[in-house]
Formats: structure tokens, sequence, C-alpha cells
């Protein structure tokens, strides 16, 4: 914490990078106080909509990692809270070496000079010509489709998780999300369930999120919000009133403070370090912050089924950012 930090009694407290102060000037989006003024409170956002990081609306998720040893108390821990935290079950070096191949693929002038390109550090310059993000002729597009990619998303350990969690032989689902979002972009993801974008039988899916990269809150991260796997009246069957796309009728709100409020529970958040695996069930709620750091948050998401359920159709292909599923 910078010079003049103020009483954070009420808040999450102390974080590198962030601060926290009583009756604020409030500046959105921006994490990093460069004056070191007690007037200024920096505010995390997710797609431009500010919230508080204090103690209303986030905790801090749990570690589970211990439990990798004792798998029947690991997916008791899965069942009770709807996700588990595992630190580096992955080689972080294979993590990276993965990121690098993803980023070879754009211009050099998308990275920050002085910088490796396989970094992922912005320049704060999006190349002209790079297509929509996620469609045909992106690099994203490619990375989903490559062997290296393949290979990374069928390594041993990711399985063995998902067979621990689910209790029993898994299938890799074929459609992977690849999420990459730089600071300019002002994206992030919306408060969702993935129930709402798959059709799954009870306890037969497990979503694995995986950062490639250090992942901190303010790079990204994601969060999940506490108990929502609980809930009876789900939020997955319905619109939401509070959204940016009132076109799309599938359930999900860009504004996290009020998701929490509306819900209930609290924004669990983590910073991600590459190697680092966050499995989730289908009906826990989750979202992720906005990426302000140069650094460019590049995640992926990769399902598991239980062997004998069925896999949705739309599930069987490759993932692009415009298959509607
Ligand atoms: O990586 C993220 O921000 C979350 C992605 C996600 O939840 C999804 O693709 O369903």
């Amino acid at each position: 914490m910078g010079q003049g930090c103020p009483n954070t009694d009420h808040r999450l407290g102390s974080r590198e990078g962030l601060l926290i102060a009583a009756d604020p000037v409030v500046t959105q989006g921006h994490w990093i106080n460069t004056g070191g003024s007690k007037d200024v409170v920096i505010l995390p956002s997710s797609n431009g909509v500010p919230v508080e990081f204090t103690d209303r609306y986030f905790a801090p998720m749990q570690d589970s990692t211990d439990l990798l040893a004792a798998p029947d108390l690991l997916r008791n821990r899965y069942r009770e809270d709807g996700y588990v935290l595992l630190r580096q079950v992955l080689d972080p070096a294979e993590v990276l070496r993965i990121r690098a191949e993803y980023f070879a693929a754009f211009p050099p002038e998308y990275f920050k000079a002085g910088t490796q390109p396989g970094e992922g550090v912005f320049s704060g310059t999006v190349p002209a010509g790079v297509p929509e993000y996620g469609v045909r002729g992106h690099p994203a597009y490619d990375f989903v489709r490559s062997p290296v990619y393949e290979a990374f998303a069928a390594q041993p350990a990711l399985a063995e998780v998902a067979a621990t969690l689910l209790d029993g032989d898994v299938q890799l689902i074929r459609r992977k999300v690849l999420r990459h979002y730089d600071r300019a972009s002002g994206q992030a993801s919306r408060a969702h369930v993935d129930r709402a974008y798959q059709v799954v039988p009870k306890g037969d899916v497990v979503t694995l999120w995986l950062p490639l990269g250090d992942c901190p809150l303010d790079g990204g991260g994601l969060v999940y919000l506490s108990g929502s796997h609980r809930q009876t009246a789900r939020p997955a069957d319905s619109a939401s009133p509070v959204t940016d796309r009132p076109d799309d009728p599938r359930p999900f709100s860009h504004d996290l403070a009020w998701t929490a409020r509306e819900l209930g529970g609290r924004w669990l958040w983590t910073d991600f370090r590459a190697g680092d695996v966050a499995a989730h069930c289908p009906d826990l709620v989750h979202a992720s912050l906005d990426t302000v750091t140069d650094e460019m948050r590049l995640s992926t998401d990769i399902r598991f089924q239980r062997t004998q359920a069925p896999v949705d159709p739309r599930w069987t292909v490759d993932w692009a950012a415009d298959d509607g599923a």
C-alpha cells in the first residue's frame, strides 16, 4: 500500500496496487493508484460497471489444494461449495509455453516494446486487420483447433481432477472456449451459469477454468458467487432484467454488484497463477473482472462429462466465438 493508506476496517484490506479509501472520490476501472492519495478509491469493474472491492461484495476463494491427496474430501468440498481452487496442478512452464504459442500468431505491434510477444504484454494498440475475436481468421479460432492446444487439454492431470470431482470415468468435451481480453477491450465475462449454455444432466459435468498465464484479479480474474449453486429459484431459468444485452434471452448480467445483491452471496476471488486450476459445477454463478493490466488475460475453459451421459450436440464441435452456443 502506498503512503497515506486510509482506514480499511470495513474493507477487504490492503492488496498491492489497490488503494481503498473511506469517503472516496470514486474512479472506475483503474486499480493502480499512482498518486497515493487517500481521497481516491480504485474500484474494479466488470464490463465497465464498477463493483466495490469491499467485504460486502467480495471474499477470498478457499484453497483446496491440500485435498488433492484425499479424493473423497475434495469431492465433498466441491459438492458443498460448487467449486474447488487447486494450485499448481499443471506445470507453469508448460502453461506459459501454450500462452507463448497463442500470442506468437499476432503482429508484433500488439506487444509492448521491449517484451517478448509470447509474454502477451499489451502495447495499447490493437493492430489493424486482426479479425473480430474468435471468428474464423482470428488466432483464437485456429488455436483451439491446433494439436498443441489439444494436447494441452488432454493432459491426464486434468482428467484426473474431473474424474475425482464427478466420481467416475469422464470424457473431455470437444467444444473448449478460449477467453482473451486486453485492457482496451472493456470486456469481461458476464455473470452466468454454465447450465444455461449447455444441456447437462445434474452432477455430470464439471468445468475446469485454466489461466494461461498469471491472472490476478485486476488482470481479469474469474470470480464465483458464493452459494449460488444451491439456489432453488434458479437464476438460469429466466432472462435478467439488468443486462447490457437486452436482445439476448439467455440469463446473465454485466452488473456484478446488482447480481450479488439480487442473488445474495459474495464474489469469491483469488490471484491466479499459471498452473492453477479452478473447477466449478454448472450451477455456480461466475463472471470475470475487467483486465486493466498490460499483461493480457488469456484463459481456457474445458469441460468434462461422465462418460455415460449424452453430450449436448452443440458441444461436440470446436468452439468459435460466433457459433451461437
Ligand atoms: O474466462 C472467463 O472469464 C469465464 C468464461 C466462462 O465462464 C465461459 O466461457 O462460460
